[in-house]
């Protein structure tokens, strides 16, 4: 008797585990009303323009892939799930591209900001001090995959951060990033 009880909870339970986030997601996107939290049709990001000081790199997806890389794991205000993501610092990838701090540029790395833009035009500002390893406590990486998988609807690319309470700055379908001097 105890058995036949045991099963038919443990699935409703299962149930209401898996099924409750997509429930709300779902909710979220059929009832919600249009606001800038919603997802409009997107064009998927597939490569990355990296401009610094007006000069422009475009480092392939596969570039990235190749880079030392960093995984964080966040909880996400919006969906209240915890994801897990993986891609390569934010800090390394200017290191790489045009602006490695040190003794040189240390002055300049503090006066300095990123606009990150998705293929849908919407964009965030980052300082560069926030994305140096060196300086802040949080994470922020340019992510190419989610759980061990690739991003879907997200893109090839996103930007993610690990230090704000809510993932507003978080950037699907990266597509530029762009770093200029406040002086
Ligand atoms: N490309 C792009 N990224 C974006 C947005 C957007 O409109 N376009 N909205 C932001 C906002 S306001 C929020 S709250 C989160 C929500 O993303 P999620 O539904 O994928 O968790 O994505 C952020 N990133
Ligand atoms: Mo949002």
């Amino acid at each position: 008797m105890k058995r036949a009880w045991f099963f038919p909870c443990c699935l409703a339970g299962l149930s209401v585990v898996m099924l409750g986030p997509l429930g709300v997601r779902a909710q979220d996107q059929t009832m919600a009303p249009m606001t800038e939290h919603a997802h409009a049709p997107t064009v998927p990001s597939t490569s990355l323009t990296l401009a610094v000081d007006g000069k422009a790199t475009t480092p392939t997806v596969a570039e990235l892939e190749a880079m030392p890389q960093k995984t964080v794991t966040v909880h996400n205000e919006h969906t209240k799930l915890e994801e897990t993501y993986s891609g390569v610092a934010l800090g390394e990838l200017l290191a790489k591209y045009g602006f490695p701090v040190d003794k040189t540029t240390h002055r300049k790395m503090l006066r300095s900001y990123i606009v990150a833009e998705g293929m849908d035009k919407y964009w965030v500002l980052y300082s560069v001090t926030e994305v140096e390893a060196s300086e802040h406590n949080g994470d922020v990486i340019v992510a190419t995959s989610m759980g061990g998988k690739p991003l879907g609807e997200d893109g090839a690319l996103k930007l993610v951060d690990s230090g704000d309470k809510r993932p507003e700055r978080w950037v699907r379908n990266l597509s530029a990033i762009t770093v200029k001097s406040a002086e």
